[in-house]
């Protein structure tokens, strides 16, 4: 019985990937189970096994919501408990497939790939136990090179601009600054994924329990759209995703352009431009004719980044956009989207400037509000949800009133691009501020 494995149990896996997976296995080809491995979230696991790997996907449609039971998890592990029995799976003869769902900040890049010296890769370069997804990924995968399991796919499913390449150098990196080696024949292709995903409220627990008639101790909301682009470069078999939507191309860069400069790009400038406008939600700072106008901006000025092939899905690829946007029900939080800001502008926004070498007004004036959001943030007080906190904050209490300067390293400006960092810094200063 072929087995994928999944790294990161989170929403978005469970309404993407384990959705096709589920899909796919409604076809005459061999059954796929998957072992998902939460990262931390032990709650989650006692959840699922409850319901014995099951869970109610609730999908919102024009048509209204409509719950449908994922039943493809057949074993929950949690990785901060029991690494060893996570590198026993990813060793294990069955396994075929691993994805990876661990955000931007599970990645532990820096500017030149791994960052060696981050607390948590440093650690697990001296540990049997690794607790980070790439520590467990390379010392998995040794383990299974050693035991003569065969090679495997690795999948990144995370909004990361050449996410497969990114992934395969970071446990490269990994395995040979510890010693080990891994198959040379496994694969980490290219993906571009998309499915709005918001996290789990009381409301959609009950909005799902009214649908099914009863409570689900793992629910998921998501939306009807789903999208899944695959580069072809596989190790090994795959589900029959190719029958469920899936498409398995020789080069995904397009897609994923399109995708992060467009649905992500758009994302960013709303969520911290909306929660300086006061909203809380992706439909109500759709809403607003000024931040409305400014996704178009945006989109405008992605257009032009983008391969010329794509010209003539633009319209139709932003009209969908706009409607996936404004459906109310999905209550998608901006704070959700604005969180771990660093990570994602440099993968959203800042290739748009790149691509039309600073002149993009829209893209810097969307930097602009993350600087303001953060500047606001420090000034109330409250927490910054980011991996580089700590450095932000710091760069916004040694700069009061111009941080801008000592931001943009952490967004991978550098002093190349200081006439961009000037312009970012002007948009900060006329950022029209409610006080
Ligand atoms: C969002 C994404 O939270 C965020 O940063 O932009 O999670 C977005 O909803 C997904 O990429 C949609 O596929």
């Amino acid at each position: 019985m072929p087995r994928l494995l999944h790294l990161g149990l989170g929403n978005f896996h469970r309404a993407h990937q384990a959705w096709y997976t589920a899909r796919a296995n409604a076809f005459d080809g061999p059954m796929w189970h998957i072992t998902g491995i939460a990262m931390r979230n032990a709650a989650l696991r006692d959840a699922m096994e409850a319901q014995c790997g099951r869970y109610a996907l609730g999908i919102r449609g024009p048509e209204g919501l409509r719950v449908d039971e994922i039943a493809v998890h057949d074993r929950v592990l949690v990785a901060s408990e029991d690494a060893r029995a996570v590198l026993d799976a990813i060793a294990g003869p069955d396994m075929r497939i691993i994805t990876v769902t661990v955000t931007e900040k599970g990645y532990h890049l820096g500017d030149g790939g791994l960052d060696l010296d981050a607390p948590e890769i440093a650690a697990d370069l001296t540990s049997d136990v690794p607790q980070t997804a790439i520590g467990l990924l390379a010392r998995g995968l040794a383990r299974r090179f050693k035991a003569g399991a065969g090679p495997v796919t690795v999948i990144s499913c995370d909004n990361i601009s050449g996410n497969g390449g990114k992934l395969a150098a970071a446990v490269t990196e990994f395995a040979r600054s510890a010693g080990e080696q891994i198959d040379p024949a496994t694969t980490f292709p290219d993906t571009m994924i998309d499915r709005i995903t918001p996290a789990t409220s009381s409301e959609i627990r009950a909005e799902i329990a009214a649908v099914t008639g009863q409570p689900d101790a793992a629910p998921v909301m998501t939306e009807a759209f789903s999208e899944w682009v695959i580069e072809d470069r596989f190790a090994g078999p795959r589900p029959d995703w190719h029958r469920v939507g899936v498409e398995i191309t020789p080069d995904v860069a397009p897609f994923e352009k399109r995708k992060l400069r467009m649905l992500n790009a758009a994302h960013s400038w709303l969520a911290y431009a909306g929660q300086l406008a006061g909203h809380g939600y992706v439909h109500e700072a759709m809403a607003d004719g000024e931040l409305r106008a400014g996704v178009e901006a945006l989109w405008d000025e992605a257009a032009r980044t983008l391969p010329d092939a794509l010209a003539p899905t633009l319209p139709a690829y932003r009209a969908a956009l706009i409607q996936r946007f404004e459906v109310a029900e999905m209550r998608h939080e901006l704070a959700q989207i604005g969180m771990d800001g660093s990570l994602k502008l440099r993968e959203r926004l800042v290739p748009i400037l790149t691509g039309l070498e600073g002149d993009a007004p829209q893209t810097i004036r969307a930097i602009a509000a993350w600087v303001v959001f953060l500047s606001q943030t420090v000034a109330e007080g409250r927490d910054i949800a980011d991996p580089k906190a700590e450095a932000l904050v710091q760069a916004v209490r040694d700069n009061p009133g111009s941080p801008v300067r000592a931001l943009a390293p952490h967004i991978g400006l550098g002093d190349a691009q200081q006439g961009w960092t000037r312009a970012i810094a002007r948009a900060v200063a006329d950022y029209p501020t409610n006080s």
